[in-house]
C-alpha cells in the first residue's frame, strides 16, 4: 500500500513531501484538505497534527507532521531507491547534508517565507503587501545567499558534489520567489543561479512544479 499525503500541491510544505516521493518514485495519495472550509482545524485533521497544519504523511499505522520530518522519514526508509539524498554510508557527508538542511531551516527559510508570503498569499487575501517587511527579508536573505555563493563556487550542491535533501528543502520556497521582483538575488549570483537551474530542473520537481499556481491570474 503506497503512502497518503493530506495537503495541497500548490502549498510550499506540501510540495516539498510531494518532492521527495516523486524523487523515489513511490506510489502515493494525495488527500485534499479544504483550508477554506477550515478543515484543518477540526477534530479528524486535529487528530492527525495537533497544530492544525498541512501535509500530513501516514504510512500503515504512522502518522507525521512536519514536512521536513517527513521528508527525512522518506529519505531513511528508501535511501537503497533511487537517488540516495542523505548519503547513508558516508558519515562526513551524512553530517553535511544536516549542516546544510539546518541551514535552510534555521537561516534561508526565516528570511524568505515572509517575502513569498508578502508577495503572493497577501494579494490574494485583497490586502497590500508590506514593503518594509519584503525589504528588511530581503536583506537578511541577501546576506545567506552571499555565504550560498561562496559555498557553491566550491561544491555543486550544498552539502557537496551530491544532490541531497538539504537541495531538495528549497525547492518550493525558491519556486514562488523566482516569481518575485527578488529573485534578482538569485540571478546576480552565478553559483546560486546555476544551482536553483540545477536542482529546479529535476523531473521530480517539475512534476510537482505544475501544480505551484498559486498567485497566478
Ligand atoms: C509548517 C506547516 C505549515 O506552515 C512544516 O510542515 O514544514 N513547519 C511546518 N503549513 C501551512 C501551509 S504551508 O504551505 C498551513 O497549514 N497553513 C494553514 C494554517 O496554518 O492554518
Amino acid at each position: 500500500m503506497g503512502v497518503k499525503v493530506h495537503g495541497v500541491a500548490v502549498s510550499t510544505c506540501t510540495s516539498r513531501v510531494l518532492t521527495i516521493l516523486h524523487e523515489k518514485g513511490l506510489d502515493f495519495e494525495l488527500v485534499p484538505v479544504n483550508l477554506l472550509a477550515g478543515e484543518h482545524k477540526q477534530p479528524p485533521f486535529l487528530a492527525k497534527n495537533p497544530f492544525g497544519q498541512i501535509p500530513v504523511l501516514e504510512d500503515g499505522d504512522l502518522t507525521l507532521f512536519e514536512s521536513r520530518a517527513i521528508t527525512a522519514y522518506v529519505a531513511e526508509k528508501f535511501k537503497e531507491n533511487g537517488v540516495d539524498l542523505i548519503r547513508h554510508n558516508n558519515l562526513n557527508e551524512a553530517a553535511l547534508v544536516k549542516v546544510w538542511t539546518e541551514v535552510e531551516s534555521q537561516s534561508f527559510h526565516p528570511a524568505i517565507s515572509p517575502i513569498v508570503f508578502q508577495h503572493i498569499i497577501v494579494p490574494m487575501r485583497g490586502q497590500t503587501p508590506d514593503q518594509a517587511v519584503i525589504d528588511a527579508n530581503l536583506e537578511k536573505l541577501a546576506k545567506v545567499l552571499d555565504v550560498y555563493e561562496d559555498r557553491l563556487s566550491s561544491t555543486k550542491y550544498l552539502a557537496g558534489d551530491f544532490y541531497s535533501l538539504a537541495d531538495l528543502h528549497h525547492l518550493s520556497y525558491t519556486y514562488y520567489f523566482m516569481k518575485t521582483p527578488g529573485a534578482s538575488l538569485v540571478n546576480e549570483r552565478p553559483h546560486v543561479k546555476a544551482w536553483w537551474e540545477d536542482i529546479s530542473s529535476r523531473p521530480a520537481f517539475k512534476k510537482v512544479a505544475e501544480a505551484m499556481t498559486l498567485g497566478q491570474k
